[in-house]
């Protein structure tokens, strides 16, 4: 059976929700194409998140790996395009670590870019009616961690499994607490996360949009 992982993160930096969590988990079993989602929630810790997601792979052993992350402020879903190997934390993670430049994987390499078809999927979104963008940088916390540690696991040992990371903005319930920031619907995100799987499924290759980066 063909399976696509996709995970979310538990809530950090004072939240008590985190929208990828919220957003991925009602994809538990849902069938997409001729695959079945598995999902799994990743602790805020440098490390090990990493450990958890690489024994949700073995665990899994998906034909798509698609991480998710909150980005509290983004008015748009963010598609990553690149990961790069340094961790620099704004604030502790959830078991009070705090690294700053250390990197990702030692003598890695500095960058590892989406095997999604990222201008794809953020058309797709768009045709969709759903806010949609690429973006170039997943940060120097735990989300870029994650998206550096998958490419690089997926590169070493599975180098046919594509994987990529989305970011997601605050829900609604979150941003009623932060003044003047932008939020969407839980159904709305889980919606583009079906879509993304879609189109990571349905297209081996990425599209070449006229013009350049769909910015
Ligand atoms: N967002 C953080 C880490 C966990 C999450 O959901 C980030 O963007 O790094």
């Amino acid at each position: 059976m063909k399976m696509i992982l996709i995970t979310g993160f538990e809530p950090f930096g004072g939240e008590t929700i985190n929208p990828s969590w919220e957003a991925t988990k009602p994809l538990q079993g849902c069938q997409i194409a001729d695959a079945y989602v598995e999902v799994c929630q990743l602790p805020c810790v440098f490390n090990n998140s990493l450990e958890h997601l690489y024994a949700a792979i073995e665990r899994v052993k998906p034909v798509v790996v698609i991480s998710t992350g909150e980005a509290g402020g983004k008015p748009d879903i963010t598609v990553e395009q690149v990961a790069i190997n340094i961790n620099d934390a704004r604030i502790p993670d959830n078991a009070g670590n705090q690294p700053i430049d250390t990197p990702v994987i030692v003598d890695g390499p500095a960058a590892y870019f989406s095997t999604l078809p990222i201008k794809t999927v953020v058309n797709e979104l768009r045709l969709a009616g759903i806010p949609a963008t690429i973006s170039q940088t997943a940060g120097t916390f735990v989300c870029n961690h994650i998206m550096y540690g998958l490419q690089h696991y997926l590169n070493q040992y599975y180098p046919s499994v594509r994987g990529g990371f989305i970011h997601l903005p605050y829900l609604p319930e979150q941003a009623v607490k932060h003044s003047n920031k932008p939020s969407m619907g839980v159904e709305m995100m889980t919606t583009a996360l079906k879509i993304a799987i879609k189109s990571t499924l349905k297209n081996e290759k990425d599209i070449e949009v006229i013009g350049g980066t769909t910015n």
